[in-house]
């Protein structure tokens, strides 16, 4: 009988796979087990880290405007639900919103994040579910009245690399057909702008990097020196991405359970790619997924931009 694997399993599963190949890369999804979720939370209140509060300046300035694109009665799906802290300021000025649907796989958080949403709109009928948006999933089914239109701020969909961005679009084209998807990029921009927000003074994201590291001695009894790597991260231009990486300071070995992996000084475990975009480009991108371009909202600067994209028919 197959037993569903547990998500340690899976970690361990995906961090052997991860050491075992050349050159080693895991998933940034990693990052976020209760430290890091914590840390990424303080990343986001960093003076360095603008994308969080340029998005939310966007969204108080033109709330309104994103909610007439969205529309009356709609069923509104955000990916990867976090704080649901955004999505209010598309609330307040949505008309009668048939249901609020927050996807994400951390179940006890977004338990609690809904319930809270809930305490502050108790009009809303909130209806979370429980999944890796990236995988199929099934929907409430939605009224015949409204539209069903997805959000998914954060510019998170940087974390993709392109193909898995092709394939959220791809599958989110479908699910949203007849509405369309308000989405938020992160913007290509001076690569020294880049760099100080993925090496913030205080050190907030090498913690954040470094906990990736931390989680495995946690979670799977790791074995290695805790000062024996560094954050790493920098602009690699011509794929237009912040990389981020655990550079190893000197040769050494990893041990986990029976096995071993050597590192030699300087090599790396990859840990996130986080794209930059131009909003052509994206448009692009999405055009071949089935969306069309519709209004875009940017902040002064071009720093950061939300997106309407219409679903097809
Ligand atoms: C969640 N995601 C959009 C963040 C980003 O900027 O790529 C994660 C992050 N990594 C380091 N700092 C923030």
């Amino acid at each position: 009988m197959n037993m569903p694997i547990s998500a340690r399993q899976q970690f361990a599963a995906d961090l052997h796979a991860a050491l075992s190949s050349r050159p080693r890369n895991i998933s940034p999804k990693y990052f976020y087990d209760e430290i890091g979720s914590r840390l990424f939370e303080q990343i986001c209140e960093l003076p360095e880290y603008y994308p969080t509060r340029t998005e939310l300046a966007l969204l108080q300035k033109y709330g309104r405007e994103m909610a007439e694109c969205i529309g009356p009665h709609a069923q509104l799906v955000e990916y990867g639900a976090g704080a649901l802290r955004k999505v209010r300021l598309l609330l307040d000025h949505l008309r009668e919103p048939e249901a609020f649907v927050p996807v994400d796989i951390s179940g006890a958080h977004l338990l609690a994040a809904s319930a809270e949403l809930g305490r502050a709109y108790p009009g809303l009928k909130i209806a979370p579910l429980v999944a890796d948006f990236t995988q199929p999933h099934d929907l409430p089914p939605r009224r015949e009245s409204g539209r069903r239109v997805g959000f998914f701020p954060g510019s998170s969909i940087g974390n993709f690399t392109p193909a898995e961005a092709r394939d959220f679009l791809r599958m989110a084209a479908q699910e949203l057909r007849g509405g369309g998807l308000l989405i938020g990029i992160d913007r290509i921009k001076e690569p020294a702008l880049l760099h100080a927000a993925y090496n913030d003074s205080a050190g907030v994201t090498a913690a954040f990097n470094l906990n990736l590291l931390e989680r495995a001695r946690r979670e799977l009894g790791a074995e290695f020196d805790p000062d024996g790597f560094l954050h790493s991260a920098f602009y690699n231009a011509p794929l237009q991405r912040i990389e981020m990486h655990l550079q190893s300071r000197r040769a050494q070995t990893i041990r986990i359970g029976e096995t071993s992996y050597d590192f030699a000084g300087g090599e790396t475990l990859h840990t996130e790619n986080s794209h930059k975009y131009s909003v052509d480009g994206f448009q692009a991108l999405a055009a071949g997924c089935g969306f069309s371009a519709g209004p875009v909202w940017s902040d002064e600067r071009d720093w950061f931009t939300l997106l309407w994209l219409q679903a097809p028919d």
